[in-house]
């Protein structure tokens, strides 16, 4: 196994991009194998690698981590970005898991016929703009810190700038009535590690097009 963690996934977003963005938050390099063909898939199989035949999967110390979940909190607790204590992680799942369910509806509006994608566009900012963004307002303004857990800079602050650039890509005004997560994002987008993962050429990934969906569906023999 590599010494840098390598990431198994397409050359492309879905599950894997906050993996991607919690490790160059805390300026760890990795490897990535992208999955281009059903044959590179089967092969993964019939190793064995895939503990339930999905990606993503993340070799990194010995182990090949799958679940998004487990492999997120494995990284945030190597790289103290899992709080000080219990109730610290307690907040942090808390946060991570409301933002999680703003970014899984933007992450598969891609995906959907064209006369239910404005509908759905329509639901996700309402989401966005009366559930989720005034929680983490409120958050800010509460502890009137820097980061969500106040001083400390976690993974609830990686996942929520992750999403507020995606949000912004579906409504670029969507942050209009939110001036401390306006102040958050552009303190987080200068973070040095966040900067250079924003630099072109980094190993962030593009939003998802046709083309990404198709090698998906071709990889796993879905019409
Ligand atoms: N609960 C899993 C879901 C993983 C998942 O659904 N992965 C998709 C690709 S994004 C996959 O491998 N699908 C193939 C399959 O389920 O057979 C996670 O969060 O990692």
């Amino acid at each position: 196994m590599s010494e840098k963690p390598k990431l198994h996934y397409f050359n492309g977003r879905g599950r894997m991009e906050s993996i991607r963005w919690l490790l160059a938050a805390a300026g760890v390099e990795f490897e990535e194998d992208f999955l281009e063909t059903r044959e590179q898939y089967e092969q993964l199989l019939k190793d064995g690698f895939l503990l339930f035949q999905q990606v993503p999967m993340v070799e990194m110390d010995g182990m090949r981590l799958v679940q998004t979940r487990a492999i997120l909190s494995y990284i945030a607790a190597k790289y103290n970005l899992y709080g000080r204590n219990l109730k610290d992680r307690a907040l942090i799942d808390m946060y991570v898991e409301g933002i999680t369910d703003l970014m899984g509806m933007i992450r598969v509006h891609f995906k959907l016929p064209p006369e239910e994608k404005e509908k759905n566009l329509s639901l996700i900012i309402e989401r966005a703009t009366k559930r989720y963004f005034p929680v983490y307002e409120k958050i800010l303004k509460d502890n009137g810190q820097h980061f969500l857990l106040g001083s400390q800079f976690t993974w609830a602050d990686v996942q929520l700038v992750e999403t507020i650039l995606m949000a912004e890509e579906k409504e670029p005004a969507i942050l209009s009535e939110f001036p401390l997560l306006q102040a958050f994002k552009a303190r987080m987008c200068d973070v040095p590690t966040i900067k250079k993962f924003l630099q072109p050429g980094s190993q962030r990934k593009p939003p998802p097009d046709e083309k990404y969906l198709a090698r998906a569906n071709r990889v796993f023999n879905r019409k």
